[in-house]
């Protein structure tokens, strides 16, 4: 009771020296954090998701360590202030802030405000223009402008790109065990087993799969959506400057899941258009014997299944020339 009547003028005394040094070791915090490590948290800045998951994690970063500093603050302005020196083994006879209305009104407000902010901070970046880099599936609620006029170009080998164009550029994904390959609609429809880019363009990635699901993750870009054989998931993303990635598959898939990754590349916009253009001359005889360009394919049906399936009791084995030409 003689603790209570010293402390009610106190408590206040000591709330705001906790408060200052939390405060000044918190700005302190955060300033190191922002200098030394927010610019090499991953993904890094290949594109412009990636740029703002990079973001994303930096904020909830700033927002959590000052959370942490006012915990060790306060238990260490606790241990040091009302630790019973004397009696070490006595329990601490410390301010009770069980009963102090300043500590918990503040508690409930600043841990509230903390939350809904990251909330409302969190679903602005989802629904921001390029979206998280997740695979939105067939119809994405959010699309960047010329998108859907891109897509839609695509499937009839009418969409253009060319550098400088600022065109929507469509790149068709397809998972299959155990690996991944990239058509270009753009470019004649060529399938690669390599995944090339344009620097400062929106990529529309079309993903889709030929047996089971898989995942297509283009880490640095921070593009990831999964991969249904039937389905076409869409997912975008914006590249900034020239770099590599890497993609791996993040749906088990099968026993070489594991070995199911490859690396891409964002080249310059010249570098990449004369890649395309070169890869599509020298592909086209093996384009012509592909399954005519869609944004899914049925193994065993449209011939997409690279002749993997048995071609003895199959109906459908005169179209199924994926890749090489049937035995006759
Ligand atoms: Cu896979």
């Amino acid at each position: 009771m003689t603790n209570q009547s010293t402390n009610s003028t106190g408590q206040v005394h000591h709330l705001r020296r906790m408060t200052i040094i939390w405060v000044v070791l918190s700005v302190v915090g955060d300033v190191l954090f922002s200098i030394f490590v927010a610019p090499h948290v991953p993904p890094g800045r290949l594109s412009e998701t990636a740029a703002n998951n990079q973001n994303t994690f930096n904020v909830l970063m700033e927002m959590a360590i000052p959370v942490l500093l006012g915990v060790w603050v306060y238990l260490s302005y606790s241990l040091i202030v009302w630790g019973d020196k004397r009696n070490a083994s006595a329990a601490f006879s410390g301010a009770a802030a069980r009963t102090n209305k300043t500590a918990q009104v503040s508690w409930i407000v600043i841990t509230s405000v903390t939350i809904l902010f990251l909330a409302a901070y969190g679903s602005f970046a989802v629904i921001t223009e390029h979206g998280s880099g997740g695979g939105e599936g067939p119809n994405p609620a959010w699309a960047p402008a010329g998108a859907l006029k891109a897509e839609t170009a695509a499937l009839v080998g009418k969409a253009t790109w060319s550098p400088g164009s600022k065109n929507v550029l469509p790149v068709q994904v397809i998972g299959q065990q155990w690996k991944f390959t990239y058509r270009y609609p753009t470019f004649g429809g060529f399938e690669s087993p390599q995944l090339i880019v344009p620097a400062d363009t929106t990529i529309a990635f079309n993903v889709t799969s030929l047996d089971v699901i898989h995942s297509f993750w283009a880490y640095q870009l921070d593009v990831k959506a999964d991969a249904n054989p039937g389905v076409n998931d869409v997912a975008f993303t914006e590249t900034k400057n020239p770099g590599n990635f890497i993609v791996r598959c993040s749906e088990l898939c099968g026993i070489w899941h594991g070995s199911m990754y490859n690396s891409g590349k964002v080249e310059s916009q010249a570098d990449f258009e004369n890649w395309a253009t070169t890869t599509e001359a020298a592909n086209a005889a093996n384009t012509a014997l592909l399954p005519a360009f869609a944004w899914t394919y049925t193994p065993d049906a449209n011939g997409a299944d690279g002749g993997y399936y048995n071609d003895t009791n199959d109906p459908y084995s005169t179209v199924e020339t994926y890749g090489s030409k049937q035995p006759s």
